[in-house]
């Protein structure tokens, strides 16, 4: 199966709006599954269509351990976040679109998301802990939003200049 290329900062789809999926098709299925596979491969736990420069509101996710555990992906379509916990949670983020950089980032504790599921069927997630600041995480990217757009202006521009170099290296795409 071939695996998408993930797209850096600052790459405009990452600031696009992706656009509802009007139904869970082969095609559809088959980018999930390339999407997984590529997640995988980065050895992210959370995988956004922009990422690979399409703008439809998927994403994929597995939050389990990836030594040992067996695999638990999670694909999700038209996601739609019901329910916010008013209690708050902050944990150090990452993003495969931004790589090598972390910040803390400030969510909502827990989250109930309601979507389609790899057959298309209506599903329903609580997340929380980890999982919580991944769902977040990936519905934002569909929103054209990144998990640095949380964060100070001061330290924002910290990631950008380093990405910016990192890429005059010729380290990162
Ligand atoms: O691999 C990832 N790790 C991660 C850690 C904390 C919060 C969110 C994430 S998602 C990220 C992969 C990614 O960029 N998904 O969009
Ligand atoms: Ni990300």
């Amino acid at each position: 199966m071939d695996k998408y290329n993930i797209i850096n900062i600052p790459h405009p789809t990452l600031k696009a709006t992706a656009q509802p999926v009007a139904m869970v098709t082969d095609d559809v299925r088959q980018q999930m599954d390339r999407m997984l596979q590529t997640m995988y491969d980065a050895s992210g736990i959370g995988l956004a269509a922009n990422q690979v420069n399409l703008l439809n509101r998927v994403f994929v996710m597995d939050m389990a351990p990836r030594e040992g555990g067996d695999p638990r992906p999670i694909f999700v379509v038209n996601p739609e976040i019901i329910w916010r916990s008013e209690e708050f949670s902050v944990m150090e983020e990452g993003c495969l679109s931004i790589p090598g950089q972390y910040a803390e980032v400030e969510r909502p504790a827990s989250v109930r998301l309601i979507y389609l599921d790899y057959h298309g069927q209506p599903a329903e997630l609580l997340a929380e802990g980890a999982m919580a600041h991944c769902v977040q995480h990936e519905l934002d990217h569909l929103n054209g939003v990144l998990f640095i757009d949380h964060i100070s202006k001061l330290k924002r521009d910290m990631i950008v200049r380093k990405i910016e170099k990192l890429r005059k290296l010729g380290e990162i795409l």
